[in-house]
């Protein structure tokens, strides 16, 4: 495997100079967004009267090129065969409305090639408003089933590849050389697609939209994220899961996770064992919601030690050696300067174990990303190996580099996002086996504190952990929410959510919901009905 990624890694070969060259653009970026004026793209002066989908081809803008323009029929779209096949399995098209469909090239810098893509139903069962959707890993392609899902509920519809074409599993070599690319992915492509839809929708309906929303998880939580703190005027909500905005510290904790689990042979972890791990987690932990359901709705109360698994005898499948044992103890930790103990990001939950292949697994998952983000941009070194990873040398160098100056998104100061009316909804699955839980909590913390209290917040961001939900979605626990109804709600009514519905899908079927409760809530059982029900369950701080 490693020699697999420095295979991989090879395909960039970036000189010192280059390195610099990047580096000085990023900076460059940096400190234009730092003093540029708000983002707030000017509200359209709406055409007179509708367009027709087909005359939108001659829409003129500055540095847009539209690509085409054309109805669709209801159930007609068929996704290019370069699509992820994931997104083509949901088959969200079938249900899809008619629509207009226009694609468009932008050019805001020499380098940049971002294409954008903007669907909007018929005006009369148009909602009025705009819902952006984000992308996943390097991104790269159009997300063409959220596309879908998006037109479904109403909405005007937008989208971009974030300016390179990538197949899926291809790393970051398309900013290698092309450091405008690379703030086109970081930053720039999400805000020029929100201007242009926005304007595309004012002359497609002859109206504004009313409101503007953006929903995404993990690399589009981190967009969601990047945009409300780099250009707080270009949404009035945005729904954000799992992301991976301080990209420091997540692929840190994952190529350092990797490590442990891998470095050295005998500590390795067969995946047959996650299971007892999980096991015996769920003994010691699940009764204490009171509830033994296979959930833990507070796993920051779960002090699992693995030490209870450690082999009496020789190693067998239901025991730790051990090296195993510490190895657990590791992951649930996160990497800490080996020098110092200071802690560097927190690492997995009690809970996740069953998860554990996407970093620790024969072929984890989850690795190639973390490591071309070491390999190909922190140190532009085709041989670097992430066995060699030293949390106090790597996370330091990381966030000197590109990937801390222009693809972290850790700002908490949010107060020119609420000062409009902006609201946040941050969701995170506590058994998310790739992003620790806790960067969540402790962004939401940093905004809570930096606006000056939760008095200050809570009519503006709010975070919901999901027990018992993987990466996004998926897990033992309810993971099917309508989380943009929540936000358009909350925007139009001024109401924060502080109670969503949750449903855990089987077969089609909702066979469990519960209550998401706003962080640091949690949901209690009141003591009667079904613990399947979430009308049993009530909202309360620990
Ligand atoms: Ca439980």
């Amino acid at each position: 495997m490693n020699r697999r990624i420095i295979l991989r890694a090879s395909v960039a070969i970036v000189s010192c100079t280059l390195g610099l060259a990047i580096l000085m653009a990023a900076s460059r970026a940096t400190s234009e967004s730092a003093t540029a004026p708000s983002a707030k793209s000017a509200p359209a002066p709406p055409a007179a009267a509708e367009s027709s989908c087909e005359s939108l081809s001659t829409f003129a803008s500055p540095h847009t090129t539209i690509t085409s323009a054309q109805n669709v029929a209801a159930g007609a779209f068929t996704p290019p065969q370069a699509n992820p096949a994931g997104a083509q399995a949901q088959s969200p098209f079938k249900g899809a409305p008619e629509f207009c469909r226009v694609a468009a090239t932008l050019k805001p810098s020499h380098d940049s090639d971002i294409k954008i893509e903007v669907w909007m139903p018929p005006k009369a069962s148009w909602n009025g408003k705009l819902k952006s959707v984000g992308n996943g890993g390097w991104a790269g392609t159009i997300n063409y089933a959220e596309l879908a899902n998006a037109l479904s509920q109403g909405y005007a519809a937008a989208n971009t590849d974030t300016g390179h074409t990538s197949k899926p599993g291809e790393g970051p070599d398309f900013a290698v050389g092309h450091p405008e690319k690379l703030i086109d992915f970081s930053y720039r492509a999400l805000h020029e697609m929100t201007s242009t839809a926005k304007l595309l929708v004012a002359a497609y309906y002859a109206k504004n939209p009313t409101r503007s929303y953006y929903a995404g998880c993990s690399t589009g939580g981190r967009q969601g994220l990047t945009a409300v703190q780099r250009f707080p005027n270009d949404y009035d909500g945005v729904l954000n899961g799992d992301p991976n905005n301080d990209v420091v510290r997540v692929q840190g904790m994952q190529v350092w996770t990797a490590k442990i689990s891998h470095g050295d042979p005998s500590a390795y972890i067969p995946p047959e064992k996650y299971v007892v791990i999980h096991q015996a987690v769920l003994q010691q932990c699940d009764a204490l919601d009171g509830v033994k359901d296979g959930l833990i709705e507070d796993p920051t109360r779960c002090h699992f030690d693995p030490q209870v698994l450690e082999c009496k005898g020789p190693d067998a499948p239901s025991c730790l050696t051990p090296a195993q044992v510490k190895v657990v103890r590791e992951i649930y930790a996160g990497p800490i300067d080996e020098r110092t103990g200071k802690s560097m990001a927190p690492g997995l939950m009690p809970g996740s174990e069953l998860g554990w292949a996407m970093l620790s697994g024969p072929k984890p998952g989850g690795l190639p990303l973390a490591a071309d983000t070491f390999g190909t941009l922190v140190y532009q070194n085709p041989h670097w190996d992430y066995l060699a990873f030293d949390p106090a040398r790597d996370f330091e160098a990381a966030r000197n580099s590109i990937v801390g100056k222009m693809m972290n998104a850790v700002n908490s100061d949010l107060r020119p996002f609420f000062a409009h009316g902006g609201k946040l909804l941050m969701y995170h699955g506590w058994n998310d086996p790739a992003i620790s839980p806790l960067m969540s909590v402790q962004y939401y913390e940093s905004v809570v504190e930096t606006v000056g209290g939760e008095s200050k917040s809570t009519g503006s961001i709010r975070l919901f952990m999901l027990p018992g939900m993987n990466h996004c979605r998926g897990g033992d626990g309810p993971d099917t929410f309508d989380g943009i109804g929540a936000v358009d709600r909350w925007v139009e009514t001024g109401k924060p959510p502080d109670r969503i519905v949750a449903s855990h899908i089987k077969d089609g079927v909702a066979d469990r919901t519960r209550p998401l409760c706003p962080y640091p809530q949690v949901a209690h059982y009141v003591g009667s009905g079904s613990t399947d029900d979430a009308a049993s369950f009530a909202c309360s701080t620990p």
